[in-house]
């Protein structure tokens, strides 16, 4: 069945990646991020009938609000919001780290999914939707005085809670952890890594599933050395 999925987080690496698998599946996406140029491009390329692209710093309520009317309002239904948007750590720890660096994390990271997830519930409960998160191995290892790590915590604690409070509702929330992805969240390559795809073939995983399958959590790892 073809969807409409919003994906915040979409002009770039895995969120851009789910919105090709999600578009060559048959689907139609609602991109999110701020970097507006990108998005419009990637819009334009996966047709207008399959995408449109919403200006949106999910840190800000009144324009995640928008970004919800915006898609309704083209694609008259919302099946999957996939709250991918995120940031890391500009240096490693809690003593060298930077305060303002922290706040970003968190507002993003943390305040922002919460944001979405709220703004999201009330078009999920009508669609019998699905909310999918992306958490991270970050969130499930010990890493020494890591913010993003905790951040990434809490992703999977609020995934569990939020599926809590959405139990006969038909929703399912799925929590998404990706190790190492080569994406421009690193400043550099990582040969090693995981590729953007890797990550959107669980994410279409997740999705197409049945409606009486949850797929509460899904961790994709590169094959340890
Ligand atoms: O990184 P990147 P990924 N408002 O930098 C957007 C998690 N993760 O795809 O606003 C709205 O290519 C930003 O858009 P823009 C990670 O924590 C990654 O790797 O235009 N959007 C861009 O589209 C994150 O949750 C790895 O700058 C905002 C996107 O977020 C998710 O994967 C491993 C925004 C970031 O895309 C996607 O990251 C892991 C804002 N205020 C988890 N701030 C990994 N790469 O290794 C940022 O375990 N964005």
């Amino acid at each position: 069945m073809s969807k409409t999925i919003l994906i915040t987080g979409a002009s770039s690496g895995i969120g851009e990646a789910c919105a090709r698998h999600a578009v060559e599946d048959g689907h139609r996406v609602a991109l999110a991020a701020r970097s507006r140029d990108k998005l419009a491009s990637l819009a334009d390329e996966l047709g207008a009938e399959n995408a449109l692209a919403i200006g949106c710093d999910v840190t800000d309520f009144s324009e995640q609000r928008s970004m919800f009317e915006q898609t309704v309002e083209k694609f008259g239904s919302l099946d999957v919001v996939y709250a991918n948007a995120g940031l890391g750590a500009s240096a490693k720890g809690t003593e060298n780290g930077d305060p303002e660096n922290f706040r970003q994390m968190i507002d993003v990271n943390v305040l922002a999914v919460t944001l979405t997830a709220k703004l999201a519930i009330p078009h999920l409960k009508k669609s019998k939707g699905h909310f999918l998160v992306t958490g991270s191995r970050a969130g499930h290892v010990i890493l020494d005085g890591s913010v993003y790590g905790a951040t990434k915590w809490f992703v999977k604690g609020y995934a569990k809670n939020l599926a809590a409070e959405l139990a006969g509702t038909g929703v399912r929330v799925t929590s998404l952890d990706p190790g190492m992805v080569d994406t421009p969240f690193f400043n550099e390559e990582k040969p090693d890594a995981l590729r953007p795809d890797d990550i959107a073939r669980a994410f279409i995983y997740a999705i197409s599933q049945p409606e009486t399958v949850h797929v509460a959590n899904v961790q994709v790892y590169p094959v340890p050395k």
